[in-house]
């Protein structure tokens, strides 16, 4: 069989465009290699990496100790399915639980499969525990929310583009404004049948929205309130990138091993994580809960082939080792602040940055432009002629969220980068 032997930049795109769907918009810049906080395109071109993979790779791309692990399994045993046990598994499962302070854990592989396996989860537990009648379980979420792109998850979408056309829409979801706790209460005060309420603790594709600082808190007191579950999705949030280990642990800089004496601490009943679980080198996923929850799925009621393979259990052990033994949580917290202050010395004097917002290394400005317009890609263009690689959320919102590994010393070249680019579209001051 004859193939292209493709060598160029353009010759790659060219492949994609000739043989691949056409499901995405990239940012036009083919890469070759990744290390720590750098990529380099089949040029040889050296970039900052400002997306991680939207936060796949908050410990760098390529981690020595990641991909070392990663090689020593690969050599020995990848995948044995769930129809026999294997000697990773039940280690992977106590150190995770152990790590995040919760009973148990099921592994699977995608986050949309993570969040796929929470809502049956709340489903059958609203059926068979909370006494809801059957079929009936309702599931809250927010407005402007992103869980993932299987057709029960877009099917609670709010995003034209990402549900039309996709219909029979799955039932049973109630939406709610981001960051409203009085709608929350609203609807679960006058809905009996509401077995869960599904929320990202900072809403990252809708632009990095930040909501207020007690909103999870409060909506947790609300969810104990009226036995209804609640499911923070960190799979972009979590392990560290929003400087706390998880997102809804708020300011706490406990580096997620205090015993939730904090008061800004939340703890979810589901927990749903994914991307950086594995350092960007494999999927893994996992939804974790208390025995009195995850006990409702019994043997054959749940799973997928590649949930808790021995590599990925190894390699999802390493990523998070790291993240403790780097203390990346507290560098993505100090990196953070300085960010968002010297971003604003910028704002402050710019025609067209609206407003920088995010927590930890998660952070995004707001180009002041319609939604439609072309400034923040063509800025992202831009951005990326000058060395450093970021894509628009939506619109006239750039997400920046670099590996948590970057040091003081990189990100102040990037803010250098990033200013010096933005001040090539500021109008001609009269
Ligand atoms: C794409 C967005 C980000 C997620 C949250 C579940 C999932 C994601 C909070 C599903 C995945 C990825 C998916 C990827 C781009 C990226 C993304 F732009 F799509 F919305 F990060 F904001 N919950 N987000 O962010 O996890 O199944 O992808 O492993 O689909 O384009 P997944």
């Amino acid at each position: 069989m004859e193939t292209t032997k493709a060598t160029t930049s353009q010759e790659n795109l060219a492949l994609e465009k000739k043989y691949g769907a056409h499901d995405y918009h990239p940012l036009p810049v083919v890469l070759a290699k990744g290390e720590g906080v750098y990529l380099w395109d089949v040029e040889g071109k050296q970039y900052y990496d400002f997306l991680s993979a939207y936060s796949a790779v908050n410990q760098g791309h390529c981690h020595p100790r990641i991909i070392n692990a990663m090689k020593e399994q690969a050599e020995t045993l990848t995948l044995t399915s769930r129809a026999f046990h294997n000697n990773k598994l039940g280690g992977y499962m106590e150190f995770t639980t152990k790590y995040f302070g919760f009973e148990s854990l099921l592994p699977m592989n995608t986050g949309a499969e993570g969040v796929e396996t929470a809502i049956k989860i709340t489903r059958k537990w609203g059926h068979t525990v909370k006494g809801i009648p059957e079929g009936q379980a309702q599931i809250v979420v927010c407005d402007n929310n992103f869980h993932g792109r299987t057709t029960t998850i877009i099917s609670f979408s709010t995003d034209a583009g990402s549900k039309d056309h996709f219909g029979p829409h799955t039932q049973g979801f109630i939406h709610i404004p981001y960051n409203d706790t009085e709608a929350l209460e609203n609807v679960l005060a006058n809905h009996p049948n509401i077995a869960g309420f599904l929320v990202e603790p900072i809403q990252g594709e809708a632009g990095v929205y930040t909501p207020d600082e007690d909103f999870v808190r409060k909506a947790r007191a609300i969810c104990s309130k009226y036995n209804v579950l609640l499911i923070a999705d960190e799979i972009q949030t979590g392990i560290g990138r929003t400087g706390a280990l998880l997102a809804v642990c708020g300011n706490c800089s406990c580096e997620g091993h205090c015993e939730r004496q904090e008061a800004t601490y939340t703890r979810p009943d589901l927990l749903i994580l994914g991307k950086a679980l594995s350092g960007g080198v494999f999927p893994v996923s996992a939804v974790l809960a208390d025995r009195a929850i995850m006990d409702v799925i019994q043997p054959g009621q749940h799973g997928s082939t590649f949930g808790g393979n021995p590599l990925g259990t190894t390699v999802a052990m390493e990523a998070l080792s790291v993240i403790r033994d780097e203390k990346l949580t507290q560098n993505a917290r100090e990196l953070g602040t300085l960010f968002r202050s010297e971003m604003q010395k910028y704002i402050d004097q710019s025609d067209i940055v609206n407003l920088v917002r995010g927590r930890g290394l998660l952070n995004a400005i707001v180009i002041n432009d319609t939604e439609d317009s072309k400034t923040a890609w063509n800025i992202c263009l831009k951005l990326r002629d000058n060395g450093l690689l970021a894509k628009p959320t939506h619109g006239n919102i750039i997400r920046f969220a670099p590996p948590l590994v970057m040091n003081r010393e990189q990100l102040l070249d990037c803010i250098s980068i990033i200013t010096t680019t933005l001040k090539e579209f500021e109008p001609v001051k009269a």
